[in-house]
């Protein structure tokens, strides 16, 4: 047991690290851990919830929906339709934005309610992605064009990894700090301030099965890590893909690392598999406030427009040599 009481999120959002937010933002952000603490119950839960399988449904992605996708979305809507705070939400598993019955308040909600689902099934980490950007619509209604902001604009983003434990990784744009969920409290308390990526790493996460389909530059890379310590690096490289982002963003937090999920000739008139608005955006806030770095192969992901809800990007992320020796090979490849 650690020796004092640990701060719990509750006291950490009144601290002066996060005094730059507003009441509003402070209460969304308990809100999302309150919702969040229900999730990983019915996570836990699994088959003797009757949760676990396909619902039977698709989702706008093209994706079978798992019943735990649908119950996710659910309780975040339920959670955070009457607050007050929220103007509208988005969400990976639904087509069009969901305005909230009385859409006044300041900031609007997006989320990936369960990422790595592919991963329910058989037991291994996923978790609830979210990103919070400020309501600047001076419109009576919200429209899908108020959501298409680029994510520097976001004022809050994290995730919650439902794994050995639930873990909720905050920012607000004032470091990154993660708190571990008290199973008998039911409460999240400070476990790991002010994370901070090392800037190199011998660690890359990507899927190897699309090897055969990527742009040249991403060959060269990964092909320089295999090489290892026979290779130009002049050092052996670890191999890493769970399949679940946010499992594998987690671990880079921890211990530095590269996710790679680049754009290939598969389906090329799709920029990348994972979503800019609820997936790589987020994970950029956190990963560049701690100390990491976040690109396309060619523009930091913070600063892409977006033009549409669910619009596609090619993501590689984490320690910032790394990334940046990856970006260098798309300019000079
Ligand atoms: P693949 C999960 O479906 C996800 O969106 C990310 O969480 C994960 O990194 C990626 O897709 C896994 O994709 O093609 O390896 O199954």
């Amino acid at each position: 047991m650690p020796s004092s009481q640990p701060t719990s999120l509750h006291e950490c959002l009144k601290s002066t690290k996060y005094a730059g937010i507003d009441q509003d933002l402070s209460l969304l952000i308990e809100d999302l851990a309150a919702s969040c603490i229900s999730i990983s119950q019915a996570v836990q839960q699994g088959a003797l919830a009757n949760i676990l399988g396909s619902a039977g449904t698709g989702n706008v992605q093209g994706e079978t929906q798992q019943k735990l996708d649908i119950y996710a979305n659910d309780v975040l809507l339920n959670a955070h339709s009457h607050t007050g705070r929220l103007a509208a939400m988005a969400s990976e598993e639904m087509e069009h934005i969901y305005p909230v019955p009385n859409p006044v308040g300041k900031y609007l909600l997006l989320f990936d309610p369960l990422d790595g689902s592919s991963n329910i099934d058989v037991n291994v980490s996923i978790g609830t992605i979210f990103s919070i950007l400020k309501n600047s619509s001076s419109a009576s209604t919200v429209s899908e064009a108020d959501f298409l902001q680029s994510g520097s604009r976001q004022v809050a983003a994290g995730y919650v990894l439902y794994g050995p434990q639930t873990i909720l990784v905050l920012t607000v744009g004032a470091g990154v700090d993660m708190f571990t969920l008290d199973q008998q409290k039911n409460q999240f308390f400070l476990s790991n301030e002010n994370v901070q990526i090392p800037k190199d790493t011998k660690e890359f996460a990507i899927n190897m099965s699309n090897m055969r389909h990527w742009a040249p530059p991403v060959v060269r890379y990964v092909n320089e890590c295999l090489s290892g310590s026979t290779g130009v690096r002049n050092k052996d490289f670890n191999m890493r893909w769970i399949a679940s982002m946010v499992a594998d963003v987690h671990r880079i937090l921890i211990r530095g690392g590269v996710f790679m999920y680049p754009w290939d000739q598969r389906e090329p008139n799709k920029p990348g598999k994972l979503r800019l608005l609820y997936e790589a955006n987020p994970m950029s806030f956190l990963v560049e406030q701690a100390g990491g770095a976040s690109c396309n192969g060619e523009v930091r992901i913070l600063d892409i427009q977006p033009s549409q809800l669910h619009e596609r990007v090619s993501v590689i992320l984490g320690s910032k040599n790394e990334v940046d020796l990856i970006m260098k090979y798309h300019k000079t490849n």
